[in-house]
């Protein structure tokens, strides 16, 4: 709503507080559509498969801390629930940090959404961490089941998984 302000004898108008409200959420809207725009257009580095934009990092970092660069970039680690995104994910050739921890409860895998390990793609004797190992990684990515429990301290490359609006 505009609201005509008498200053001075002088009439002006302004934007209520709503108004300002209304451009603000506006202007949020806009700048999350462009990023959204830039990382389908592939010019971030993302990649796109199935639905969801990935992202591998080229540092190494704790599983914490990868966690946390990216939740920072609106996503969080990957979380494989097909066939089909294992083998994406393996392709990549890559050993790096996945979003499967039992951290909270001793030999329960979850993913980082608080979901259950329904299919799982564990490598030979895997895992076989214990207390000590409560990170997922993917290690032997040359045979399908890839899978490791790491100690989550240990430093990896790891990727992110955004889910992308329909
Ligand atoms: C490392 C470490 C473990 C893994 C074994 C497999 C020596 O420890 O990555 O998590 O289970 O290798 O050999
Ligand atoms: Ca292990």
């Amino acid at each position: 709503m505009w609201i005509l302000k008498q200053t001075k004898g002088k009439k002006k108008k302004i934007f209520s507080s709503q108004s300002k409200l209304i451009v603000s959420q506006l202007n949020t809207r806009t700048e999350q559509r462009d990023k959204l725009q830039r990382i389908k257009s592939g010019q971030q580095g993302w990649m796109l498969f199935g639905g969801s934009a990935y992202y591998v990092s080229s540092t190494t970092k704790s599983w914490e801390e990868s966690r946390n660069d990216c939740r920072q970039k609106g996503a969080d680690l990957i979380i494989i629930n097909s066939e089909e995104e294992q083998n994406f994910a393996n392709q990549l050739k890559k050993y790096m940090w996945i979003g499967l921890t039992d951290s909270e409860n001793e030999g329960t895998w979850k993913w980082v959404d608080g979901s259950q390990l329904t299919t799982s793609y564990w490598g030979p004797n895997e895992p076989n961490g214990n207390r000590k190992e409560n990170c997922g990684d993917i290690k032997t990515f040359k045979t399908q089941k890839s899978w490791n429990d790491e100690e989550c301290s240990h430093t990896l490359s790891w990727i992110c998984e955004m889910r992308l609006p329909l």
